[in-house]
């Protein structure tokens, strides 16, 4: 049986889950719809409206947080630049067990959507930021560089440290090194915390750190990541609306898979026919839930909120690992840092 490791941090969904294409009806697993004869579709990819997804929508409440109006999604631009598509493979471990790792904050326009553009603010020039993946045990130094225009900061929910002491202010011009030790395995969210951090996290100030566990992980046929975010789109070319991003009931403009609203409806992802998958997915938020899952088939082990399921057990296997956190109304000084941890 495949070992997978999971844990969660308080504010995100994080999951390891992992598969053998073993669905008679579709051995074939390609993440997006009609892609292939076999193909398999994952849910809560972007839809292009205001209401993104049936299982997303929230009834109106009122608002606690200031009642502005959410404004409507600007017109799509149709000179706007064609979007990046985010390669949605796992990254492969690092070597070594201390890693220097630079991370440049950049405030840059990035299209979200086709026709629409955002100006991010990017922990090393994408949304999400790059993924992290290490072993258990190892030590990262994150040198930041705040190139931006604004002050900045990160919180990796995978450390364990003051807050005072390294998830401080970095001024425009700045630099400062974050440095971590990966005590607990899992999938883990970072982001900058300044406030309001539900701001800097709609704005694209997230990434994902996957720590292995001891002995690292079995080998399978492919890995895939994917960091599930909401766009709260301001005017074209300007950063997120806050307003629509701090309603109670948020609705945001775009749902999306690593940063970018239908790419994998756009580009399926393929997977090898009969090979095993695992899949690490991350929700960033930073307000909706996530309903991930994958139509077809099972996963045969999946760890979700650090519990551990395997098929054949009583607990089974899962067909939608999926839970949520919320950031809104938090800074990252009162947001808990971490739930428990466990390990199979
Ligand atoms: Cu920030």
């Amino acid at each position: 049986m495949d070992r997978t490791r999971r844990m969660i941090a308080a504010m995100a969904l994080l999951a390891v889950v992992t598969s053998a294409c073993s669905s008679a009806a579709g051995p074939t697993w390609t993440f997006g719809p009609g892609a292939t004869p076999n193909a398999q579709a994952v849910s809560s990819q972007a839809p292009a409206s205001a209401a993104p997804d049936a299982s997303m929508a929230m009834p109106a409440a009122s608002a606690a947080a200031p009642a502005a109006a959410a404004a409507s999604a600007p017109v799509a631009d149709p000179n706007a630049p064609a979007y990046g598509l985010r390669d949605a493979t796992a990254p492969a471990v690092l070597p070594g067990t201390t890693h220097d790792i630079d991370f440049p904050i950049i405030e840059k326009d990035i299209t979200v959507a086709t026709g629409f553009v955002v100006h991010a603010w990017t922990f090393g020039g994408t949304v999400p930021g790059p993924t992290i993946r290490v072993h258990l045990g190892d030590t990262v130094h994150v040198h930041l560089t705040n190139q931006g225009q604004m002050s900045h900061s990160i919180d990796f929910h995978a450390s364990q440290t003051a807050m005072n002491h390294q998830m401080v202010e970095i001024k425009p011009g700045a630099t400062f090194t974050y440095t971590f030790t990966a005590d607990y395995a899992g999938v883990w969210m970072y982001h900058c915390g300044t406030a309001p951090a539900l701001l800097h996290i709609a704005n694209g100030m997230f990434g994902m750190v996957i720590v292995e566990p001891k002995g690292g992980l079995p080998k399978v046929d492919n890995e895939v990541a994917f960091v599930q975010s909401e766009w709260y789109l301001g005017a074209q070319g300007q950063a997120s609306d806050y307003a629509k991003a701090n309603q109670v009931a948020a609705s945001p403009d775009f749902v999306v898979f690593n940063g970018v609203a239908n790419q994998y409806k756009d580009n399926p992802v393929a997977v090898k026919t009969k090979g095993r998958t695992r899949v690490f997915i991350l929700d960033a938020g930073p307000n909706l839930d996530s309903s991930f899952h994958v139509v077809g088939t099972i996963f045969d082990n999946v760890f979700k909120e650090g519990v551990g399921s395997s098929a054949g057990t009583p607990a089974g296997g899962a067909r939608r690992p999926s839970t949520s956190r919320r950031h809104r109304g938090r800074s990252s000084s009162s947001a808990p840092r971490r739930t428990g941890c466990t390990r199979s």
